[in-house]
């Protein structure tokens, strides 16, 4: 079977949007070629406090960069930075989780990078809002799973160097597969509140397969390949859970819903939240619709988390 690449993928209606992926595409390529050269701790501390990787450092200046000089990138708003980045002019907003999952980078599990993609607007911004989302996966295998307008498709980089990288796909648009056969839910077990835990005893009893790595792209992309439910949830010591709105819960839930699926705070759809600050954190649970709805049901019939 003959591979499709972006360019005959995104087609030529939106020759802006193609250069635009093709570009992240490239610089993806480069922050996988650093992560095995460049680890240790820089001595910065990113908005939430967490001690950045200096791989983390790296990255998100890579991306700021590069995108603001690209002529493509009016605003861009990155989890390791607390302000918006703006360049002179640009068709796109941009929403970057550089790379996701780094506190997996020692013990060589999954890493990612999370892009959402707005035409120019003010951020932050409401995720119904995204003209495209994507991810990279840092696997066995450097994985880009794209959500457009018309639905999700996923490629392979093949080739060396970045320079030399093409992304192939087999054009082929993605739904999440059922029955759903695999679970992950995030947090310490014993700070998961009663309708959580009793959510997931169920998805147990159901002989769900658990699958949770600590890296949310990682985890997700089983979900996305396998059909199942994933949750970063409401902790009793963090009513909003850890995933950030703007850089993590907002793109991939907009590959959820493009890929069929269904993505929830418990009481409404992520995408239509009305964003309160860049920061923000959201409670974040995705995948099947089925399980999604059943979570939000049994959300609502019981009380606030004590
Ligand atoms: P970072 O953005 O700081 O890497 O944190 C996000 C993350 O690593 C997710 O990728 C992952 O799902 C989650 O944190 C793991 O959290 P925990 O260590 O609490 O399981």
């Amino acid at each position: 079977m003959k591979g499709k690449t972006l360019k005959e993928i995104i087609g030529t209606e939106e020759r802006s949007l193609y250069r635009l992926i093709s570009l992240i595409a490239k610089l993806s390529t480069q922050v996988r070629e650093m992560i095995p050269k460049e680890l240790g701790f820089a001595g910065g501390i990113n908005p939430y406090g967490e001690k950045q990787l200096q791989i983390d450092v790296w990255s998100n200046d890579l991306f700021t960069k590069k995108l603001l000089r690209s002529g493509l990138v009016k605003r861009l708003a990155s989890e390791e930075m607390e302000e918006v980045a703006e360049a002179k002019a640009g068709e796109y907003s941009i929403v970057l989780d550089p790379l996701d999952g780094s506190s997996n980078l020692k013990s060589n599990n999954l890493l990612g990078t999370i892009v959402g993609v707005y035409r120019e607007k003010p951020l932050p911004a409401r995720g119904r809002g995204l003209h495209a989302a994507m991810y990279f996966l840092y696997g066995p295998y450097h994985q880009l799973v794209l959500a457009l307008h018309d639905g999700v498709r996923t490629f392979a980089a093949l080739g060396r160097g970045s320079e030399g990288t093409r992304f192939i796909s087999d054009g082929l648009v993605r739904q999440l597969p059922k029955p759903p056969t695999v679970y992950g839910i995030g947090g310490l077990r014993e700070k998961w509140t009663p309708r959580v835990r009793e959510f997931v005893e169920s998805l147990e009893k159901r002989k769900m397969s658990l699958r949770y790595g600590g890296s949310f792209v990682g985890d997700y992309n089983q979900v996305l390949t396998k059909g199942g439910f994933f949750a970063y949830p409401e902790l009793t010591d963090a009513p909003d859970g850890k995933y950030r709105l703007q850089f993590e819960s907002n793109p991939v839930s907009f590959i959820t819903e493009k890929a069929g699926g269904r993505a929830s705070t418990g009481t409404g759809s992520i995408l239509d939240i009305e964003p309160s600050s860049i920061v923000q954190r959201v409670p974040t649970y995705l995948g099947d619709s089925d399980l999604v709805q059943e979570f939000e049901s049994l959300y609502h019939s019981k009380s606030q988390p004590a």
